[in-house]
């Protein structure tokens, strides 16, 4: 097992203690960090201790501690999953090489530029969400907010790491500009769209971890098969943390479901309002939003960008070494929707540059299979109604569907009936006013805000009703 050491500053098990250049990098970088999350991390929470899982080790059996802490003495670190013995890059040009410990020179921005853009979706999420424990629903989704919150914090680490450990004075120039960025600052936004819009609500969060931490799996998933092995390393570690905020986002989802249906069946009625519940007309517009901000995430459908990072070996497939072809893709096709007149056709382009395309097809399964599970808490309830994925096509704003007006269901449409009908579809500023006004603290052990349904068990074997956080 690849223990963590705990008596250094900065915990990890890269044996930082060997190379003080570093060490002192990171620990120069440190007290700025720190001075990030008390000025853009969760407001108002900072002195309250936490029931917080830590990562301990690496080991897939048992790597998570449990335990009070204070947010800002989480212990941040620099954890890398073990090494593969003997492992190779997998694909592209490079194909057959011994995996890379070190930076080729060839590739060296253009690995920086993916690194960093990785690393900037962290922080941004933290500054995004840093309002909404003001607002919980309960202690138990307080404490699943800090827990998700903290871990971006550690995923920024990871790719400072990165950054400081292989890049020199470009690397640290770029942890620093990590956290001078601000989600949604009109002077130094974000790297990628979905970054800058606000999370104002507990439904957005829910929605945000369910589908844009989705992206994150896929693109750490992708980088996890990198030819830079320190890159894969980095990655396949915090594929492990990622699962629990895919878990928040659908479990949440879910149990605002589970509460609507059991209002419709007491009152008779599907219009919730009136009983402070969360209709599922209105889940559906938020899931249509926060899945076509996520679809952006994946970049343009046909990109030489995605071409090269494979090329090169530095960005691969979702489970690139499992599947069955050549690897190289030189002499591939595979099938992109794409507009054509108002039409959405299927054409097969060169796999190389569809990749985006692929990953992003792989990310709608799986998001089809959460919709699917969410489905059938209504099916239970005996009530007629279903929750859809938006056709990939609607409200883009990256690639090529981003100029072309598309419903729902994916038919092309014209500017008129988009004007007449997107309130439908997306979050309205009533819809908007209506759930800030439901976000009223709820802040006793064991209980739930009227909108959402208890959790079927708490964190760690704990009861639902336990302290997950002292507020006192
Ligand atoms: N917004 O060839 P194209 C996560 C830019 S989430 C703004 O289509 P490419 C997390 C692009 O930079 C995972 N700009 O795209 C989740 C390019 O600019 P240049 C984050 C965008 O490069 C929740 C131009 O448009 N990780 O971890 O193939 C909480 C044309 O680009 C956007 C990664 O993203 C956009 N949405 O692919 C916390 C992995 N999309 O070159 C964390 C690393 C594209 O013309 N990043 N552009 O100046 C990548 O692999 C790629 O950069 C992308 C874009 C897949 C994002």
């Amino acid at each position: 097992m690849a223990g963590i050491d705990y008596t250094e500053r900065i915990p990890n098990n890269v044996s930082l203690h060997e190379n003080r250049r570093l060490q002192r990098a990171l620990e120069d970088w440190q007290p700025k960090f720190l001075e990030w999350w008390q000025d853009m991390g969760p407001n108002g929470y900072q002195a309250k201790e936490v029931y917080l899982r830590t990562a301990i080790s690496v080991d897939a059996q048992g790597w998570a501690h449990f335990g009070y802490v204070r947010m800002p003495e989480y212990r941040w670190g620099i954890f890398l999953a073990e090494p593969e013995q003997g492992r190779q890059v997998n694909f592209g040009d490079h194909k057959g090489q011994p995996a890379w410990q070190e930076v080729p020179g060839e590739y060296r921005g253009t690995l920086r530029r993916l690194i960093v853009t990785q690393g900037d979706t962290e922080p941004a999420s933290v500054e995004q969400q840093r309002h909404l424990g003001r607002t919980c629903p309960s202690l138990y989704d307080l404490r699943n907010l800090f827990q998700v919150n903290v871990e971006e914090g550690r995923h920024l680490w990871a790719m400072v790491y990165l950054l400081d450990a292989h890049f020199g004075r470009d690397g640290r120039e770029e942890s620093e500009a990590l956290l001078q960025r601000r989600s949604g600052d009109a002077d130094k936004p974000r790297i990628l769209g979905a970054f800058n819009e606000k999370t104002p609500d507990w439904l957005s969060f829910f929605m945000f971890c369910f589908f844009t931490d989705r992206d994150g799996k896929y693109q750490l998933a992708s980088l996890a098969e990198s030819g830079f092995d320190p890159l894969s390393q980095t990655c396949r570690f915090m594929l492990t943390e990622e699962a629990h905020h895919m878990f928040v986002g659908e479990v949440g989802i879910m149990r605002i479901v589970q509460r609507a249906c059991e209002l419709m069946r007491e009152h008779k009625t599907d219009d919730l309002r009136k009983h402070g519940g969360i209709d599922l007309r209105t889940m559906q517009r938020y899931l249509n939003f926060h899945c076509s901000v996520s679809l952006d995430l994946f970049g343009s459908e046909i990109s030489t960008n995605a071409a090269n990072f494979y090329t090169a070996g530095l960005k691969g497939r979702f489970e690139e070494t499992k599947k069955q072809d050549d690897h190289l893709l030189n002499e591939a096709t595979y099938g992109v929707a794409e507009l054509d007149g108002d039409r959405i056709v299927m054409r097969e382009e060169p796999a190389l540059v569809s990749l985006n395309e692929r990953l992003r097809d792989d990310y709608v399964a799986d998001c089809a299979r959460g919709v699917a599970r969410w489905n059938e808490v209504i099916r239970k309830h005996g009530i007629d109604f279903e929750l859809k994925l938006p056709h990939r096509a609607f409200h883009r704003a990256i690639g090529s569907f981003a100029e072309a007006r598309v419903a729902p269901d994916g038919r092309v449409i014209s500017q008129a009936e988009w004007d007449a009908k997107h309130h439908e579809w997306l979050p309205t500023e009533e819809d908007k006013a209506y759930i800030q006004s439901l976000m009223v603290p709820v802040t006793e052990p064991g209980k739930f805000a009227n909108w959402i349904a208890p959790p079927a068990r708490g964190i760690n074997g704990q009861p639902v009703d336990f302290e997950y956080v002292r507020l006192a």
